[in-house]
């Protein structure tokens, strides 16, 4: 037993985690904790502009680096505005811790002038979420919040601590990591795994669906393995676009080469993911096998042939050896026949990926930049995209990641989070290019991020897809398009002002060169913008309204 103040108690947890960063906004509710951050070089703090960009900047940290994600905010407002960003870290499976000051214990329960009740708020969307009562009891909730946050499926967790315990002295015992957080992969069951390897073996046309859950358990090569062994195609849900390599024949980007499956393998996800009208397409007369590390998640949302509760990366390695034992003869000539099939499919998608026409045009086309980014960056960049058009489209269709964890993106579909999320994985992976592409709207939401980026010296770079609207709307309203065209500042120039390196690009054939340029102020350190400006014309809104329009022609 020691004896220390909550507040110290507090830090030495953080400390004894290995954390390296906290992101927050000050407030006089939590002053104690920062003066011992203060006086604690391990830890960096982060003071952002907005605790919305600390949260996004912890998720990326977290989901990038393998650690914990910290957040320090203050009671009621500082603590309401990590809402939206906590339930990102929710939807993308993120540990993040969110600490937020509370009004003093003794007036807990009055309404004093912003006391609310932040556990009801943060329960729903927190996997724990916990007041603490005394001081020394700060270690305990602390080692209970980060079990619950690292294992079994990672997620954030919140707790409040009411302003007098972190000066309140008190006797606290402290352990070390492994004595209280014990990493784990769970097996799978043989003979479950057995199940599903029959069911897939005597299925005609199996399909795999993939989430989440594959890139977290690192799986992407056990996944490629199983669907190598049984010739089927893998469909990542929504925006987890990198589970395998976007390259590989088996690769599909749209649900339509899954329609007719007779048996989905749905594995490191849940089928909500999937949208109900595509599950609706796929599921009818399907079987469905899943495997899933969070049992809360195998079987909501349909009923399963067979389910499988396991890590995703044991349970598909020894799913693949499985399947290797069973095709074997007749069977094995019918997996060669279907991934035949599978890899015209790809050719053919190859052939017709891109528009024939408006490479040169001017505004530019987004095809033109996701081209020449993917022709620019490193394969092994981390690119984070956001909600909107732009992403849900174009970068799904076009843009190839050849990494399992190059691709970030909000699995909540919240405006905002690529660009500060990019700014806690350059944190976490300082070797490695790291861009956001965002659209003009969300890019907005989160401008002052730029401060933070040029204040700490984050390098990476922002490329805003600048089509002067929310397309993502625009494109399913009709003129006027209210609310959803939109007059933006030059954004180069903001960037600029805010001390980071900002160029202008409104001609295709300058998009390289000036990429090249923000990549090399970013190997200095400098983070950098280019504002490209793009169409805004709702004919080039997604590949499919622009395919449809061609045929039509
Ligand atoms: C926080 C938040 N508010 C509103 C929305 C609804 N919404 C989804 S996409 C979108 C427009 C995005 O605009 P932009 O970032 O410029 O991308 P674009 O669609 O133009 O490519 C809006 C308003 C949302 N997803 N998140
Ligand atoms: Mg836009």
């Amino acid at each position: 037993m020691v004896l220390m103040s909550g507040a110290e108690a507090l830090v030495a947890c953080l400390k004894g985690e290995g954390v390296q960063y906290v992101f927050g906004v000050s407030g006089s509710s939590t002053l104690p904790i920062l003066d011992v951050l203060t006086k604690t070089p391990e830890i960096k703090y982060i003071s952002t502009r907005h605790e919305q960009i600390a949260v996004y900047m912890a998720d990326g940290y977290a989901r990038t680096s393998g650690r914990l994600g910290v957040v320090l905010v203050t009671r009621a407002a500082g603590a309401a505005n990590v809402v939206i960003g906590t339930i990102t870290a929710l939807s993308s499976d993120s540990p993040v811790l969110v600490i937020a000051g509370q009004a003093p214990s003794q007036v807990r329960g009055r309404g004093d002038y912003q006391e609310f009740d932040l556990v009801s708020i943060f329960k729903p969307i927190t996997k724990f979420s916990y007041e603490v009562e005394r001081a020394s009891k700060i270690p305990e909730v602390f080692q209970r919040a980060i079990r619950i946050a690292r294992h079994a499926k990672p997620g954030p967790v919140f707790l409040s601590i009411p302003s007098d315990l972190l000066t309140e002295k008190a006797e606290v015992s402290l352990t070390r990591p492994e004595q209280y957080s014990i990493p784990f992969r769970a097996r799978p069951d043989p003979a479950l795994v057995q199940n599903v390897a029959k069911i897939l073996v005597g299925a005609k046309k199996p399909a795999i669906i993939a989430g989440n859950g594959v890139v977290i358990s690192g799986a992407s090569r056990e996944l490629v393995e199983v669907a190598e062994v049984l010739g089927a195609p893998v469909f990542p849900i929504r925006y987890r676009l990198d589970v395998i390599p976007t390259d590989h024949p088996l690769y599909v980007r749209e649900v339509e080469p899954l329609i007719g499956s007779d048996v989905l393998l749905v594995v490191g996800t849940s089928p909500q993911d999937l949208g109900t009208e595509a599950w609706d397409i796929l599921s009818k007369n399907a079987r469905i096998v899943q495997i899933e590390l969070d049992c809360s998640q195998v079987a909501s949302f349909f009923p399963v042939e067979t389910g499988i509760v396991a890590d995703p990366k044991m349970a598909l390695a020894e799913l693949a050896a499985a399947l290797k034992r069973l095709i074997v003869g007749r069977r094995a000539k019918l997996v060669k026949e279907r991934l035949d099939r599978l890899r015209s499919v790809h050719k053919e998608f190859l052939a017709g990926r891109w528009p024939k026409e408006g490479w040169d045009d001017i505004p530019i086309r987004p095809w033109k930049l996701v081209r020449d980014l993917r022709e620019t960056l490193d394969r092994e960049a981390i690119v984070s995209h956001d909600s909107g058009s732009f992403s849900s489209s174009w970068i799904r269709r076009c843009f190839d990641f050849y990494e399992p964890n190059t691709c970030i993106q909000c699995l909540a579909g919240c405006m905002g989070f690529a660009f500060p999320g990019a700014l806690g994985v350059k944190l976490a992976r300082p070797e490695r290019q790291v861009v956001s592409i965002v659209g003009d709207g969300s890019f907005m939401m989160v401008l002052s991020g730029l401060n933070t980026a040029a204040h700490y010296g984050i390098p990476i770079t922002v490329v805003v897809n600048n089509n002067s609207s929310y397309m993502q709307i625009k494109r399913r309203q009709k003129p006027p398009f209210l609310g959803s065209e939109l007059t933006n500042p030059d954004f180069a120039g903001v960037a600029r002002l805010f001390g980071a390196y900002g160029e202008r690009v409104e001609k295709p054939e300058e998009i390289k060169s000036a990429l090249k340029r923000c990549l090399e102020q970013n190997r200095r350190g400098v983070p950098a913008l280019i504002d490209v400006v793009t169409t805004g014309d709702v004919r080039y809104s997604t590949a499919e309204t622009y395919f449809a329009g061609v045929q039509k022609e």
